[in-house]
């Protein structure tokens, strides 16, 4: 493996509690003017599927790389940061519910003939196959699709019509290219002619991405990586917000992967990746802007941010749910109890998602 790339927060336990009042519009707008308020998250807890192995595929120069990167850093300027690939790469996705092995092929002509024999040994027992297309390179369409049969081929050698054949997803990348090919034109060109021949490619999906829009990355991690869940936070999440009567509520992890929501599924995909970035600078940085004022409370850190040009105010709780390192964060956007009251029942409510955590992770689990 060329590179390794471990999960993106080196993420100390909190140990202390701040709360931190953010008044004004200052960090929420400067995040908002970035990329990360655009990101999407969505995901459902898997506990049967702790460990999972992805591998990515395509042509030189399609994205490949930059989506590996993508998946880690949630952040288009590490995620576009590369050079053609000279091995077969490995990223490492670590969040609450368990951890990603994203293998990422190199695509230059020189490489694919020798990767052809070492095709097998890399998807062989992979869950997922992501197929990247450079949608706005229509100069290249007819070679990604012969590449793409390649695939298909080997998908079928190794798997046939059994059920258990790895997860096909095909990406039109490169989205903010302006005449890159969509959805349907992509499924028509990859998926349609091929229907007939390999049953499985009826269960494959396309995404339309680009790494300007991080959302969609999250999506596929939440949706395919890391779906079905048989541990549901949703009730206290339902409690929480109609006590509360905000606008949105969510629980997600300082990955930026949402664990149950209730209200605007969009504003709490944002709220997601907004934690998950302050949960970064907290971690990361240590100082943060001289706007905060840190308040402390037991063992939970707030932040609260008052966004007067949006008119919405946002709670946001950082709290660990075991000994691993990643935190649990639940937030409460445009809430309209008193912001006291508020903070009690969204200590109630950690205390119910750490009980049923814990009971399902006995063991792994602090249990303080
Ligand atoms: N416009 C645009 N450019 C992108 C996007 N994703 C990646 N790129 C650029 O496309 C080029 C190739 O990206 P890589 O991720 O290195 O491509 P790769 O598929 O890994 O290439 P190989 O390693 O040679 O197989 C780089 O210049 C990236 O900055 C995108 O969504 N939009
Ligand atoms: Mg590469």
């Amino acid at each position: 493996m060329a590179q390794a790339f471990a999960g993106s927060n080196p993420a100390p336990r909190i140990n202390l509690m701040l709360i931190l009042i953010l008044h004004g519009i200052a960090i929420l707008e400067k995040m908002r003017s970035g990329f990360i308020m655009r990101f999407i998250v969505m995901i459902m807890i898997n506990v049967n599927s702790s460990k999972r192995k992805i591998v990515i595929i395509g042509l030189h120069n399609v994205g490949k790389t930059s989506i590996g990167r993508m998946f880690i850093s949630l952040s288009p300027n590490e995620a576009l940061d590369t050079e053609p690939s000279i091995n077969v790469e490995k990223y490492i996705k670590e969040t609450i519910l368990g951890v990603s092995n994203i293998f990422v092929t190199p695509g230059q002509k020189r490489f694919l003939s020798a990767l052809e024999h070492k095709l097998h040994e890399i998807i062989v027992n992979s869950d997922i196959i992501i197929y990247v297309i450079d949608a706005a390179d229509k100069k290249r369409m007819e070679k990604m699709i012969r590449y793409f049969q390649k695939v298909l081929e080997l998908i079928s050698s190794l798997y046939g019509t059994q059920s258990y054949a790895p997860k096909l997803l095909l990406l039109a990348h490169k989205q903010d290219i302006p005449g890159a090919l969509g959805r349907k034109e992509i499924k028509r060109l990859f998926i349609d002619p091929y229907l007939s021949r390999y049953s499985f490619l009826s269960e494959a999906k396309v995404y339309e991405t680009t790494i300007y829009d991080p959302r969609v990355f999250i999506e596929i991690l939440s949706k395919e990586i890391f779906k079905h869940s048989i541990l549901n936070f949703d009730h206290y999440i339902v409690k929480l917000h109609r006590i509360t009567r905000a606008q949105v509520t969510c629980l997600s992890d300082t990955e930026g992967l949402l664990l149950s929501s209730v209200g605007n599924e969009e504003i709490a995909f944002d709220i997601a990746v907004l934690s998950a970035k302050i949960f970064d600078i907290l971690i990361r940085e240590k100082t943060i802007s001289s706007s905060l004022t840190p308040l402390v409370i037991g063992d939970l850190t707030f932040i609260n941010i008052l966004s007067n040009n949006l008119n919405k105010k946002t709670l946001i709780v950082f709290f660990n749910v075991s000994r691993k390192k990643h935190a649990l964060s639940l937030a409460l956007v445009n809430y309209k109890l008193l912001f006291y009251n508020t903070l009690q029942k969204v200590i109630e409510t950690t205390r119910c998602i750490k009980t049923i955590y814990q009971n399902r992770y006995k063991g792994e689990t602090n249990a303080s």
